[in-house]
């Protein structure tokens, strides 16, 4: 896939999350929302998160049929699962927030090609913010270049962070980690949704972030941003899931210090 190929996906998927995102704000704080619950009483799914995803699979199949595609509602398509190209969907990042109405969630998509992430989005329908990055391009937001913040110290930033649904039984329940951090920043946030904290990272508008039990749709399409932001994202697997730790050049140090103060297995070190 060449550059210029790219940049109109870049385009189309602009187009694509706009109007996916008008669907979802239309419906935000309906009373009538069907939402069930996947593995437990608070890891929910609402009937906007998997027409959200099956409109944006219809996209891809319409447009790529040969990718292979990854989405956190459907899993793993069976058609093309040894295709070069993957699609990695999260429709609802944010979904606690959105069947609760609160405003803040996001639509991440991902495009690797031999498990290199080469083109990332993130777009926040709420205020119209559309993350993106090309490898190799830069990052933008809307059409502005984005670069992480140069602030260096960790009582000057703010650091967000954001902990599982499994949290009661969990032991990747980030708890000990936030004790950690919490007194020693500027600012501790949880947006509820691991993409916009990664593109808040990516645009400067905070220092780090931190989080484990992550899915890959959770933080594939954010951390390009990041990265073509000038910043560094790091992912670990972690049991069935990932840790992810991620800041400007200076922050990032600074975060991986202190993190791993607390133990060296859990998060990324280097
Ligand atoms: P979601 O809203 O799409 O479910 C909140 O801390 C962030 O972590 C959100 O991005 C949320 O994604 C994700 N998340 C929370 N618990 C999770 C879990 N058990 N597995 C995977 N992702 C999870
Ligand atoms: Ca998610």
């Amino acid at each position: 896939m060449n550059l210029e190929e790219l940049y109109k996906i870049k385009n189309h998927i602009h187009d694509l999350v706009k109007e996916v995102g008008q669907y979802q704000l239309e419906n935000l704080g309906r009373q009538d929302l069907e939402i069930d619950k996947k593995t437990s009483a608070v890891d929910l799914v609402t009937e906007v998160d998997k027409e959200s995803e099956r409109r944006i699979i219809h996209y891809i199949e319409t447009h790529f049929p040969e990718h292979a595609i990854l989405g956190e509602e459907s899993g793993m398509t069976t058609a093309n699962h040894d295709s070069e190209f993957l699609w990695v969907i999260d429709p609802v990042d944010g979904t606690t927030n959105y069947a609760h109405g609160y405003p803040l969630f996001s639509i991440a998509i991902g495009l690797q090609y031999n498990q290199k992430t080469i083109f990332g989005s993130v777009y926040v329908p709420y205020m119209d913010d559309y993350f993106w990055a090309i490898q190799g391009e830069g990052a933008y937001l809307n059409s502005e270049p984005i670069h992480v913040s140069s602030h260096g110290v960790m009582d000057a930033s703010i650091i967000a962070t954001g902990f599982p649904y499994d949290k009661k039984t969990s032991p990747d329940n980030n708890e000990k980690y936030f004790a950690k951090i919490m007194p020693i920043v500027a600012g501790i946030r949880r947006t509820g949704s691991a993409c916009i904290d990664l593109a808040f990272v990516a645009s400067g508008r905070a220092e780090g972030y931190f989080e484990m039990n992550l899915s890959p749709w959770d933080f594939i399409a954010a951390q390009l941003i990041v990265q073509e932001a000038g910043g560094v994202c790091l992912s670990k697997p972690l049991r069935e899931r990932y840790a992810v730790v991620a800041g400007n050049p200076h922050i990032i140090k600074e975060l991986i210090k202190n993190l791993s103060e607390v133990s060296t297995l859990d998060y990324p070190v280097e």
